[in-house]
């Protein structure tokens, strides 16, 4: 946990004078009022970079972080955030507006890791395809889910249709997203609000999503009771020593047009990055009841005990943070709140740099299909893993992203959790950064969750995102009792809702490209 002490946003003359003078008038001293930060701090999550550190990481590469948008490298660290989808009405009007109105208030990646430069509230904004074309932006920005939107990407999602999706993502008329983030809910209205006034009718709201981090001692932590947010790549660009862990990945995964990025783009793209949204219900009394009437018969467990073995090894970690592999049978909340610990391990056993599949020794303590393995298989592939897009490394994986989303809805009521079912919704807005959405969240999300047959012919689905159309879900070595059981999941505890492929312009961008 990095700390924001005082001494660093006070001068150390302007504390001591105001010591000095409160002590000769007898009274406690006074010190000014500190704005709270944006951003959440939790122990077990990586520390962001200091702004030191990520600058001399930016200057290694050429990368300039004035020019990236605040929210793609910084992770699940928001403390209010509100998603406003638009549509344009007036392409004209609303490219000037862009520069004199919104282009101001983008805040920037320097920006928000330095607490005395960071704002009340952070502002950014991306772009759909429907959008660009609004704009007449006819680029081809060498993406094809993007292109194609997130609609017509349903089949390879395997959501069951779109009769869950919200109404207003069925359709094309999403034409970009304001992300607003803030310490309190008031600012981020009043931010919005006067965004709104002067944007005036060039923009018509769509729809809009409120999300916060939960209360009290489950900040962090998303509503089935997990803590998130501790495993999110170390990208070159901006992180110069890497987490115990922590996949290191080329800067050009996450950004357009860095190094690593093969694709061809035109050249104001770079220093983009895409952005899918979805909004994804979880139906945490539902999960619960299913873990309770499931419980792990392993020797020496209470069923309770069984129960949380089972939804530790459906994730791969325990809610503390601490990881299954490196504690399998009981949760280990020194181990998941120490971020040099909590994501050391590659699910190898000493001496190698690939798992053994057949070998049980590893699935024991970790499934092959729980949620983290079955989305960063690490040495299941080969190690070392990122650093790969040359395809030097055989087997390893570039199929990273940044992961920045926050949980929606209220925390579960007492009449949701006597009777089992959930009464109002709440979930992930999940937000994931990539240079390739078919490299990145497409290729996760299709090709290992919902993949029966990765990472072993029998390993079945990702028991939390793993989406089968709506059907049941057949998942193996939940229960390390017996790994080659089967358990079929009749209820998809995660829901999509639906949601839009975005691309996150540079500020240079958006300066020159985007505005009039
Ligand atoms: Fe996941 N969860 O609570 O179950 N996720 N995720 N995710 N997820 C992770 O290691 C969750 C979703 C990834 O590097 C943790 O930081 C939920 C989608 C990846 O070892 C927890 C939802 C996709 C990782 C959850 C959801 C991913 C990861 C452990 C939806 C991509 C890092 C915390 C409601 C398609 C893996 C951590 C690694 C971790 C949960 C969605 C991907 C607790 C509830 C859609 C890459």
């Amino acid at each position: 946990m990095r700390l924001h002490s005082f001494a660093t946003v006070l001068s150390f003359s302007s504390l001591a004078v105001g010591l000095a003078s409160a002590a000769n008038l007898g009274r406690p001293p006074v010190l000014p009022k500190r704005k709270a930060s944006i951003l959440i701090d939790p122990a077990a999550q990586p520390d962001l970079p200091t702004i030191g550190e990520a600058k001399a990481a930016a200057s290694a590469v050429n990368l300039n972080l004035t020019d990236v948008q605040a929210d793609i490298l910084l992770g699940m660290k928001k403390d209010k955030e509100l998603f406003f989808f638009f549509s344009i009405a007036d392409a004209k009007t609303f490219k000037a507006k862009l520069k004199t109105v919104v282009l101001p208030l983008v805040t920037s990646t320097d920006q928000i890791i330095n607490r005395t430069t960071e704002p009340d509230t952070m502002l950014n904004i991306a772009f759909s395809q429907t959008g660009l074309t609004a704009l007449n932006i006819t680029d081809n920005l060498g993406d094809a889910p993007f292109a194609g939107g997130q609609l017509k990407d349903i089949g390879n999602l395997n959501d069951p249709g779109t009769t869950n999706w919200v109404p207003q993502f069925v359709g094309t008329s999403i034409h970009g997203v304001i992300l607003l983030a803030s310490s309190s809910v008031d600012n981020v209205n009043t931010e919005l609000a006067t965004l709104k006034t002067k944007l005036g009718s060039s923009i018509k709201e769509v729809y809009s999503l409120e999300a916060a981090a939960r209360p009290g001692t489950q900040q962090g932590h998303e509503h089935f009771g997990y803590l998130d947010g501790i495993s999110n790549p170390s990208v070159e660009g901006f992180q110069l020593t890497p987490f115990p862990g922590q996949a290191v990945v080329p800067t050009g995964e996450i950004l357009v047009g860095e190094s690593g990025d093969k694709v061809q783009r035109p050249a104001w793209a770079k220093d983009g990055s895409f952005l899918v949204f979805r909004q994804l219900e979880q139906l945490v009394p539902e999960f619960n009841k299913f873990l309770m009437d499931n419980p792990i018969r392993a020797p020496g467990l209470t069923a309770r005990q069984g129960s949380d073995l089972l939804g530790a090894r459906m994730i791969g970690r325990w809610k503390s943070g601490a990881p299954v592999f490196l504690s399998p049978l009981h949760d280990d909340p020194v181990l998941g709140g120490d971020n040099q610990r909590n994501n050391n391990f590659t699910y190898v056993e000493p001496g190698q740099t690939r798992t053994d599949l057949k070998d049980p020794a590893s699935e024991s303590k970790c499934p092959f299909s729980a949620h983290i393995r079955k989305t960063r298989p690490r040495a299941d592939l080969g190690l070392p893993e990122g650093n790969s897009n040359d395809g030097s490394i055989k087997g390893s994986s570039n199929h990273h992203i940044v992961r920045g989303g926050i949980p929606y809805g209220p925390e579960v009521s007492s009449d949701e959790a006597t009777s089992s079912k959930t009464k109002t919704e709440r979930g992930l807005a999940f937000v994931a950064y990539q240079s390739n959405i078919g490299n990145g969240f497409q290729f996760l999300q299709k090709l290992w969750a919902n993949n029966a047959g990765f990472v072993t012919g029998t390993t079945g689905f990702d028991p939390i995102i793993g989406a089968n159309q709506g059907s049941a879900r057949d998942v193996s070595g939940l229960d390390l009792t017996n790994l080659n059981r089967t358990i079929t999941l009749t209820t998809d505890f995660v829901v999509s809702r639906g949601g839009e492929y975005f691309f996150s312009p540079s500020l240079s961008a958006l300066s020159t490209k985007f505005s009039a």
